[in-house]
């Protein structure tokens, strides 16, 4: 599945090199950090194919959600990662 993805991801934008996910813009609007889980309100996210909407993302590193607070504007990687939303990177929007 997840080669799929990334398989389609890439024909879909050929002008991306070899990178995976593209960084995305969102918002965080929820943090529960005993689920492992973010929800944010997200612009578009290309390598997933997906409009922009508000939904949860688990984290791949419980230590990201220590550096963010509900509010905060953010750019993120995502994946799908054993089947699951995932962002597998994060930093808060200058
Ligand atoms: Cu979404």
């Amino acid at each position: 599945m997840r080669k799929l993805i990334i398989a389609v991801a890439a024909a879909a934008f050929s002008t991306a090199v070899s990178a995976q996910t593209v960084p995305s813009n969102g918002q965080v609007t929820k943090i529960d950090a005993a689920q492992n889980k973010l929800t944010l309100k997200h612009g578009p996210i290309k390598n997933l194919d997906m409009d922009g909407m508000t939904m949860v993302f688990s984290v791949a590193d419980p230590a990201m959600l220590k550096t963010l607070k509900v509010g905060d504007k953010v750019k993120f990687d995502a994946d799908r990662v054993n089947g699951r939303l995932t962002v597998t990177k994060i930093e808060k929007s200058k």
